[in-house]
């Protein structure tokens, strides 16, 4: 009789690495296939306007992706760069101009802007059916209750990338490092939901928390979004536990996420690289959501 080696401490099994990048591109050619049928349809094409203050390198890289994610999909993208000094007046004029402009169908204000402006009040201003990023509370609130206008990009890219690695989320315990408006609270929201890649049981952890590593060593499912590098260590970790990490840390020039990634390998049973996992994946949820704003501007939904 063959024996194979049962999984244990001492046979460590090494992660699935669940390709962010090659997922997202796999999306990204759905949606330019839904362009052009949209188009030819009679609808408009999709157009996001991408708004970015001052020059913080990653975000200018970061945006220049989107832009070019829009333009391979077949949508439309202009960028409005504005100066680090520019005002909270004049970036509140410039988000009104794009409220009322009708060629344009998504508006993305690329964060973190600088300390002088006051982030709240310029989303607040975007104009809901615009709001590609899914932060303006009358969004916020339309998602929590289950009837999602736009679903946020990165918790809900997160939870494609579930999907694609098979998971077993429903009645899972997901723990959700990290409290943030833009992915921990939208994250944890979406998975305790009813729905596919949902009904989990949902923990929000984050730098307050006592006992960390005894919650997060309980978690099926972990979401590490609390932006300090390598900060999940192996011992934080359940042996079997999807991992997304959904950290982008520049350390040493080099970017690691918030998981100890070398270590999580041999610990977790899937596991996110970064760069290459969320990030990515990022983008192309805002693409889905630029095409449904499209629809919601033309009144097809
Ligand atoms: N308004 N601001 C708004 N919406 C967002 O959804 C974001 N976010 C975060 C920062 N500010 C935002 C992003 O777009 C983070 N983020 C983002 C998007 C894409 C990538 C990283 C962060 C990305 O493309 N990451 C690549 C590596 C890029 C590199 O080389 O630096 C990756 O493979 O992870």
């Amino acid at each position: 009789m063959t024996r194979f080696p049962l999984p244990s401490k001492d046979t460590p099994v090494t992660a699935q690495i669940i390709d962010g990048k090659a997922i997202a591109a796999r999306i990204r050619q759905e949606l330019a296939a839904q362009v052009e049928t949209y188009v030819a349809s009679g609808g408009s094409r999709p157009h996001l306007a991408a708004v970015l203050v001052g020059d913080d390198p990653a975000s200018a890289v970061y945006v220049r992706n989107k832009e070019r994610a829009c333009q391979q999909a077949g949508m439309l993208s202009t960028l409005h760069r504005l100066p680090a000094s520019t005002t909270q007046e004049e970036l509140l004029t410039l988000v009104q101009q794009l409220n009322s402009d009708a060629s344009v169908h998504g508006i993305l204000v690329q964060l973190p802007l600088p300390k002088h402006i006051h982030e709240t009040s310029i989303l607040d201003a975007v104009t809901p059916l615009k709001d590609v990023d899914c932060f303006h509370p009358e969004n916020v609130g339309l998602m929590v209750q289950g009837r999602p206008r736009f679903l946020p990009c990165t918790p809900h890219g997160c939870q494609e990338l579930l999907a694609a690695c098979g998971a077993k989320v429903d009645g899972a315990h997901a723990v959700v490092l990290g409290r943030s408006e833009i992915v921990g609270k939208p994250m944890a929201a979406l998975l305790v939901q009813k729905g596919d890649v949902a009904n989990a049981t949902v923990t929000i952890a984050h730098s307050r928390t006592r006992n960390l590593a005894e919650i997060t060593r309980q978690a099926d499912i972990l979401i590490a979004a609390i932006g300090k590098p390598n900060f999940v260590t192996a011992d934080m970790i359940k042996p079997g536990a999807v991992v997304i990490d959904v950290g982008i840390n520049r350390l040493n020039d080099q970017l690691v996420g918030d998981v100890d990634y070398p270590a999580a390998i041999d610990i977790a049973s899937a596991i996110t690289p970064v760069p290459g996992g969320v990030g990515p994946m990022t983008i192309a949820m805002l693409l889905k959501n630029t095409l449904r704003a499209a629809r919601l501007q033309d009144n097809v939904d």
